[in-house]
């Protein structure tokens, strides 16, 4: 070890630690990309965060420095800056040397951010080409910089001196771009996540500040916390009455806090979180809240006879239609489990969510009896839709037999039975319906040529939706079935193909669809079948060789990559209907030179969003997200 300071065993044995860290630091943050550079900010910030909810910090500053240094700053009590006894280092060298040092607070309180990986300081400090921390405290300005992934250049010391009354901890790093696939930082990134975290611990005010380019700066503060997260959720829809409900009740150390809001669509929302992190699995905690709201509703129509002795009982799906929720849980102690770590699984939370959260909405039906008979009157509307829906699923399931043959004059499949080799296209209008018919490869490949009108089901409830004529031929192609029927595994293709116009028209269809196969078909998109085809804008021949290019840059690139003395012929491609045959397999079908995108939702939060805006019924908030995100051909969720 070519270490010249005068660091003993102890140092050594943490260095040995760090460089754990940068042989796989894939255990330690999850990856390497975008996502794992985003995971050190989170990992300071969660330091902050814990001193604030510990009572002791209110304000905290995030900047972007140019060169894509991150500087987080606190107002709390500042690090300690005593020696550590078990490590003969001072404790600020401690927790940003030793692994999980940061590990539970002291003195009572307990480490509430942080969790998935809830790896520390130590780990940013070992993915860092170097890291500079500052401490407030007694008066003084206590400093150390570490390099070359957590070695320290010198101990602790004092630099400068500052008033008595400022205090804090602030933290800059610089990603070690050998560490990372990237090392620039998104902004979009860090607004949402640290807008989400102001949301989920009301009273903090986090400023995000961007240094880069041009100055961009954004406060997030919010007294009311996720009573604002509802209002924010619902600002472009019709909430069915004014309150937010809130409940929030502790038991045993368990924090539960719930918001909640009715709109007029006929979606459910219900984003729930454990210690700041989004339980994308849900679990205990969303379990026991849902249970809640079932039972106390029932309970509160057949109590005030809105809902009769012989009625049935008003289901989980009833009770959840156009519900906005967040429910956020705060555990001293939190086991997470799922396919991806988000499921919170400790049992004795789901009783205490549910006493917690029923109480509370028992109380508000009480005291707000004109909202508690909207809520329920709602309910019921959905109820009856329910039953017309499962009728009418039944009719079409008899009179899919009836209508096999006009299913069939549009539906042109392929001749293989294994889905895991199949493909279905759904082509805009009979044209280029027919070109694609005449131009695929009829072993794999299915064609579904789409004349009329997709229905948006953003306003439509299933019943309406499965009187459409094109989304019932699309569900008997699938081969899911739908709502209550559905059934993933079996979906009859493998891959699902939007193949549309690339204009206005072209994405207003692609759009409608998707709503309709993220609304009605979530698994589907969520297990990656969906993609949207991409048919290229220009055509580049020279000699015997043709080749097509999806943008502007890419034919600029090509042609600037020809030997100079080539002569080549550029061509505007036509629209889908107007390819013949053999040009639409080539350029937007041939699994050999097509371009698909596929589809996928990593974030149901803002995918959501998009759609209630850009499908629901306010025009203003559409005309506005339209015209900002006009740059983008494409709506990518
Ligand atoms: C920019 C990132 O990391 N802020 C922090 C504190 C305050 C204390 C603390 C942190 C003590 C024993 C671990 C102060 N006074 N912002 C931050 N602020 N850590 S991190 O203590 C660390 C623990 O081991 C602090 C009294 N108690 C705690």
């Amino acid at each position: 070890m070519k270490e010249d300071n005068n660091y003993g065993d102890s140092a050594i044995q943490v260095l040995e630690g760090l460089e754990a860290v940068r042989k796989r630091p894939g255990m330690y943050i999850g990856n390497t990309n975008e996502a794992g550079l985003h995971h050190l900010v989170w990992e300071i910030v969660d330091n902050a965060v814990d001193e604030a909810l510990a009572g002791y910090c209110d304000d905290i500053e995030v900047e972007i420095e140019k060169g894509n240094a991150i500087t987080v700053k606190d107002d709390g009590r500042g690090m300690p800056t005593g020696m550590n006894s078990k490590t003969g280092l001072s404790t600020i060298e401690t927790i940003f040397t030793v692994l999980h040092a940061g590990g539970k607070f002291g003195g009572g309180g307990y480490k509430v951010s942080g969790g998935l990986h809830g790896v520390g300081a130590s780990v940013v400090n070992a993915l860092s080409d170097w890291l500079e921390v500052r401490v407030y405290r007694d008066g003084k300005v206590y400093f150390q910089r570490f390099e070359n992934g957590g070695h320290p250049v010198e101990p602790l010391k004092v630099i400068d001196k500052c008033s008595e009354d400022r205090t804090g901890t602030t933290v800059t790093f610089h990603a070690d771009p050998t560490m990372f696939e990237t090392t620039i930082y998104n902004w979009d990134i860090l607004y949402k996540r640290l807008q989400e975290m102001a949301f989920l611990n009301k009273g903090i005010r986090i400023t995000l500040i961007d240094h880069r380019e041009d100055e961009k700066k954004v406060i997030f503060h919010y007294n009311g916390g996720i009573i604002e997260y509802v209002q924010m959720l619902n600002k472009n829809k019709q909430p069915l009455f004014d309150d937010v409900v809130y409940v929030e009740g502790k038991e045993n150390d368990v924090l539960i806090e719930v918001a909640m809001q009715y709109n007029d669509s006929y979606n459910s929302a219900i984003y729930s979180f454990t210690n700041n992190i989004h339980t994308t699995e849900g679990g205990t905690h969303e379990d026991g809240v849902k249970q809640a709201l079932t039972r106390v509703i029932n309970n509160y129509a057949k109590q005030n006879k809105l809902l009769k002795d012989n009625d049935d009982s008003l289901t989980g799906d009833d009770v959840r239609e156009g519900i906005v929720m967040i429910v956020s849980c705060k555990h001293p102690n939190p086991q997470f489990e799922g396919q991806t770590k988000t499921k919170l699984g400790n049992s004795e939370v789901k009783k205490i969510a549910s006493d917690v959260f029923g109480n509370g909405l028992e109380r508000f039906l009480m005291e707000n009896p004109d909202a508690a008979r909207a809520i329920v009157e709602k309910c019921m509307t959905a109820s009856r839709a329910r039953l017309a829906a499962k009728k009418a699923r039944e009719l079409t399931r008899r009179k899919g037999d009836l209508d096999i043959t006009n299913f069939y004059g549009k539906l042109s499949d392929c001749k293989s039975k294994d889905p895991s080799e199949c493909e279905i296209f759904l082509v805009e209008g009979d044209s280029a319906g027919g070109s694609a018919k005449k131009g695929r490869n009829s072993m794999t490949q299915a064609i579904l040529p789409l004349r009329g009108k997709i229905l948006n089901v953003e306003k439509a409830r299933l019943d309406r939706a499965l009187s459409n004529e094109e989304i019932r031929t699309i569900i008997t192609a699938f081969g899911t079935g739908i709502g209550d029927d559905f059934d993933l595994s079996k979906l009859r293709y493998n891959k699902i193909i939007i193949m549309t116009d690339a204009d206005v028209d072209g994405a207003h269809i692609r759009v409608l669809l998707l709503t309709l196969f993220y609304r009605f078909f979530k698994p589907i998109v969520e297990a990656g079948h969906v993609y949207a085809a991409q048919p290229p804008l220009f055509s580049i021949k020279h000699g015997k060789n043709i080749k097509y290019v999806l943008t502007e840059e890419e034919k600029n690139d090509y042609i600037s990559k020809l030997p100079s003395n080539t002569k080549y012929e550029i061509a505007r491609m036509k629209g889908l209907g107007e390819m013949d045959a053999d040009e639409l397999y080539e350029t937007t079908m041939d699994i050999e030179k097509r371009i698909l995108r596929q589809i996928t939702v990593d974030d149901t939060i803002a995918a959501d969003e998009i759609f209630s805006t850009l499908m629901g019924e306010e025009v203003e908030p559409r005309r506005k997200f339209i015209e900002e995100n006009a740059q983008y051909a494409d709506l990518d969720i």
